[in-house]
């Protein structure tokens, strides 16, 4: 159905056709938010974690096995992945940006990593197992594979093989990956071969995108010195998918404690079949059965990351359907105002539905596996709801993970703290590498291509460099974003294309004003959360559109009991909170007005360069002066009050902050 205003023609979203994210090497950020926060990410982040992994024996792991070593593992048994996650996310900057000194340390430790892999005549590789558990590859024969995580790790290394070729073409880490992938395929699977899952998903996602890379550059099979049947890595990750809750049954996690579960395992009393890891694994029964998303937050999100990549890889409408049902539960039930997932800390695991306590436990690392998931699901559907909920999370639950000077983070993201402090280091450091793993992504995430439409996902300051119909095109976009919903967009192919623009309209806003040259079209219809204007784009034309951004006004479901009374503020896909620091008066004695007169001021010396919002909150008089406790409130009187972006959070002395404000007389 078309409804053609001149030679412009806005169109229905054609649901169906296939959509790829902008490979990386194609996308030039210039953007006034994203870009300074990528360059501290790049030159602070990426060497503060090097630095603090070598100096926690990370490295030494795999000298540790090169040399024949028993024992001495150092970090937790998931130490090795954390190793390759980080490679992956420097992969992914160092294809945007080269940095010569960055990719030769890289090289320095694959080295290494390599060295260990080349020890094993199969090529496996997983340090702590290696050291501490010799006995138990794969977790087997007793072996407790819900905390030694060789399938997480070796996932991992799929990922950094992967994306270290895609950024240098360099493929020793890519050989050691592929050795893996292929000694895991001839090992696990329908029988004769072994029922063996990750009971940390990871490494399902993972292993599509090896077969993907095998599949769409085949020659890339003559760079790795061993056979590469890349269907094999598909059909790995499918089995790992489909044999969720396909085990003994037994232990029983639901009624038994975590010891006599464990052992039951390491006494090996599941016989020739495999233990059950529990919901908290996502195993208490297949996957494609379950209705609702429970578990361990982060293990819960990348296993439906993994689901909605293999469904899209192999065109399974039954993955389809079961990743559609968990985005339901986890995204309409389960889900912070930040995106942020995971809400109870006991197990790091998805409450009930609707329970989303403000002290929640919200963890990075779940937060960008719902990116992941996010992302998966546009990618299969081509819906903007799903990009919603990426920008949702990535402005607010995955950014507030690290510090604004890059060097400091939170595994935990609450919308509610006190006495907050962003940790140097951490015992389990996995959130610093899952967070650059999804800011290195970034860039791919800001554009979607198909074969006659271009997607213009996310509103960053950017330059896209591609081909659609065969011509090449380039396409850049000019934005304040997220501060102003003014978006220029600038199509500039090298002779006229045709194709369609298709620019997302964010779920939050119920407004919008379109102009192509100058000239106005109202009342665009948006068809799955896209404008879609089709014309034969010349080099020249301007699109240019707003999104009006007031402060708005949050309430929270009413099934949702945490927030009942309570308002929150946000402006486009920023989620506000309170901190002391402007607020002279004690948060947790204000009382938000849904009318509290907002006004905004941009200030640039503030947090990176922030908006604030601004306004008339209520306090107590018996409260004004500081008073603890008051049995005879009487009447509120207005104070100011400031807010800041969430993600903006503890950078500054306190660590108190609310996000859901108590309303007066409620
Ligand atoms: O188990 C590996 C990582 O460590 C998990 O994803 C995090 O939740 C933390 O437990
Ligand atoms: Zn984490």
């Amino acid at each position: 159905m078309f409804l053609c205003l001149m030679n412009l023609c806005i169109v229905q979203c054609i649901f169906g056709a296939t959509v790829a994210p902008a490979p990386l090497a194609q996308v030039e950020i210039s953007d006034e938010f994203w870009g300074p926060k990528l360059a501290v990410w790049r030159n602070t982040t990426i060497p503060d974690c090097f630095v603090k992994f070598e100096k926690t024996g990370a490295f030494k792991n795999f000298d540790r096995v090169r040399d024949g070593e028993n024992g001495g593992h150092d970090g937790p048994p998931w130490y090795d992945g954390l190793i390759y996650e980080m490679i992956r996310a420097a992969a992914d900057f160092l294809t945007v940006k080269p940095d010569p000194a960055l990719e030769s340390q890289i090289d320095g430790y694959i080295e290494r990593i390599a060295a260990a892999a080349a020890k094993d005549p199969d090529g496996y590789i997983e340090t702590f197992t290696q050291l501490m558990e010799p006995d138990h590859r794969w977790g087997l024969n007793g072996g407790y594979e819900r905390i030694q995580h060789d399938l997480y790790n070796a996932g991992a290394l799929m990922e950094a093989g992967t994306h270290y070729y895609e950024a240098t073409g360099r493929t020793t880490l890519l050989n050691v990956a592929v050795r893996m992938a292929n000694l895991m395929f001839k090992t696990m699977g329908p029988p004769p071969k072994r029922n063996i899952i990750p009971s940390h998903p990871l490494a399902e996602e993972a292993a599509v995108n090896l077969y993907r890379l095998f599949r769409d550059h085949p020659e890339v099979k003559d760079k790795v010195d061993m056979p590469v049947n890349e269907r094999d890595f598909l059909s790995l990750a499918e089995f790992w998918l489909e044999a969720r809750g396909h085990h003994c049954g037994k232990p029983d996690w639901e009624h038994t404690n975590e010891t006599e579960c464990q052992k039951f395992i390491r006494d090996k009393l599941y016989g020739d079949d495999r233990p059950s890891w529990g919901a908290y694994a996502q195993d208490h029964k297949p996957l494609l059965e379950q209705e609702t998303i429970e578990g361990h937050a982060v293990r819960a999100t990348l296993v439906c990351a993994g689901l909605a990549a293999a469904a899209r890889a192999d065109a399974r409408d039954d993955y389809t359907h079961a990743a559609q049902r968990l985005w339901e539960n986890m995204v309409y039930k389960k889900m912070h105002l930040t995106g942020g997932v995971g809400a109870f800390a006991n197990d790091e695991k998805f409450g009930p539905d609707y329970v989303l306590p403000n002290n929640a436990y919200l963890e990075t690392c779940a937060a960008v596996g719902a990116g992941f998931f996010h992302e998966n699901m546009f990618l299969l559907f081509q819906e903007g709801k799903y990009i919603d909920e990426l920008e949702r999370v990535l402005y607010n639950g995955v950014l507030s993970g690290v510090s604004l000077e890059g060097n400091s983070y939170f595994y935990e993201n609450p919308l509610e703290a006190t006495n907050r402090q962003r940790w140097e280091w951490h015992g389990c450091p996995c959130c610093p590498p899952m967070f650059l793993k999804i800011m290195g992504a970034l860039p791919g995430y800001v554009y979607g291509i198909a074969d006659n439409s271009l997607y213009v996902n996310l509103f960053v300051g950017s330059r896209l460099t591609t081909s659609l119909q065969g011509r090449k095109v380039m396409v850049s976009q000019e934005t304040r974003y997220p501060w102003d919903g003014k978006v220029m967009i600038s199509p500039d192919p090298e002779v006229p294309v045709a194709f369609d623009l298709r620019i997302r309209i964010p779920g939050w806003s119920n407004a919008f004003t379109f102009t192509v040259n100058g000239e106005s079209f109202n009342d665009v219809p948006v068809n799955h959360g896209y404008a879609v204007l089709r014309r034969t784009w010349k080099s020249g034309d301007r699109i240019s559109f707003e999104l009006p951004m007031p402060v708005r006004t949050v309430f929270a479901n009413p099934n949702v009991e945490a927030n009942a009374g309570r308002m929150a503020l946000m402006r486009g896909p920023i989620v506000y909170c309170l901190e002391p620091a402007d607020n002279p008066t004690p948060i947790k004695r204000l009382f938000m007005q849904s009318d509290g007169g907002f006004a905004t001021e941009y200030r640039a010396d503030l947090l990176g360069g922030v908006i604030l919002i601004k306004g008339k909150a209520l306090t107590l008089q018996e409260w004004k002066d500081g008073a603890l406790y008051c049995d005879n409130a009487s009447d509120t009187i207005p104070v100011d009050f400031t807010a800041i972006p969430f993600y903006a959070n503890s950078n500054r002395a306190s660590g108190d902050l609310a996000v859901w404000i108590p309303m007066k007389n409620h």
